[in-house]
């Protein structure tokens, strides 16, 4: 999918993360892997924009409502839904599906932004910045819509880690909702462990499982080349394989998707391979 960072290249970022040995690796560590393919989606070129602060929104829709219905399946068979972007609009469709399961999901969204905007506040209308808004019941309703009316998720069960370019639209509504987000600023003060720890405890109170998004562009450029919209100054590579060991030690993990990898921005495949290598540590991959 690489409709909703409007961006050609991000709808390779599945095949990339293929080619980076994401099967082999999981089957590694012991997990049983079943690839269940590509959804079908539209690519840029062969799509108009009807409306220019919600592009390409009728496609969107679309392929979100299917993948949602895919990730409901896969939990209702009791397995565990990984999925691989394509850009972050993505997460609308996944936390939709685990949504039918998971009535107080904790969800962890590691990102450089906050995917927080609506059709009123989007600087670019590129819908990959207003997933986690849609998750929260917050934007078109086309969006927030799918997988049923109500909210995916609520506020007191969601964090944001890495975030260091938020739009003013996305601050008032972190402070309106009382979101809790760890910038780049709370991480160089409190370190990667304490971060992982505060956040941790929020996800995992009073929840049934948690959700981690994670955005390539979370990582600094440096770490993660091959991402639509870099920001300097982000998460080290090692700083990011800490909080996915965290996580895998709390155990609390029953989705995930890794999304924005996008080959063609990308140097010898090595955002891919960043990618396959978090997800082992997600999934318990130990050093020693
Ligand atoms: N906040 C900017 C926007 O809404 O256009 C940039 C969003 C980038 C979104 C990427 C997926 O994290
Ligand atoms: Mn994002
Ligand atoms: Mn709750
Ligand atoms: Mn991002």
């Amino acid at each position: 999918m690489d409709l909703g960072a409007d961006r050609r290249g991000v709808d390779m970022g599945p095949s990339a993360i293929r080619y980076a040995g994401v099967k082999k690796r999981l089957e590694m560590i012991g997990y049983e892997v079943e690839d269940k393919g590509d959804l079908k989606v539209a690519t840029r070129e062969s799509e108009s924009i009807v409306y220019p602060n919600l592009k390409y929104l009728k496609q969107i829709v679309d392929v979100n409502r299917a993948l949602a219905i895919v990730v409901e399946q896969e939990v209702n068979k009791g397995r565990f839904p990984l999925i691989l972007g394509g850009d972050h609009s993505i997460a609308i469709g996944t936390i939709a599906g685990m949504a039918k399961r998971k009535k107080d999901l904790g969800v962890i969204w590691f990102d450089a932004h906050g995917d927080l905007n609506t059709a009123e506040t989007t600087p670019s209308g590129n819908v990959h910045g207003m997933s986690l808004a849609v998750s929260l019941g917050i934007g078109h309703p086309d969006l927030t819509g799918i997988g049923g009316l109500d909210p995916k998720i609520k506020p007191e069960h969601v964090v944001i880690i890495g975030a260091r370019e938020l739009d003013r639209g996305e601050k008032e509504l972190i402070k309106r909702i009382g979101l809790k987000v760890f910038t780049m600023h709370e991480i160089d003060r409190l370190g990667m462990p304490r971060v992982m720890e505060e956040a941790l405890s929020i996800v995992g109170k009073g929840t049934d499982g948690m959700h981690l998004s994670l955005d390539l562009d979370g990582l600094d450029p440096h770490d993660a080349p091959g991402v639509g919209t870099p920001v300097i100054g982000g998460i080290t590579y090692r700083e990011s394989h800490l909080a996915m060991e965290m996580i895998a030690e709390a155990n609390i993990l029953s989705s995930a998707e890794f999304v924005e990898v996008n080959p063609i921005l990308d140097i010898q495949n090595k955002t891919a391979k960043v990618a396959v290598a978090l997800m082992s540590s997600a999934f318990g991959d130990k050093l020693l």
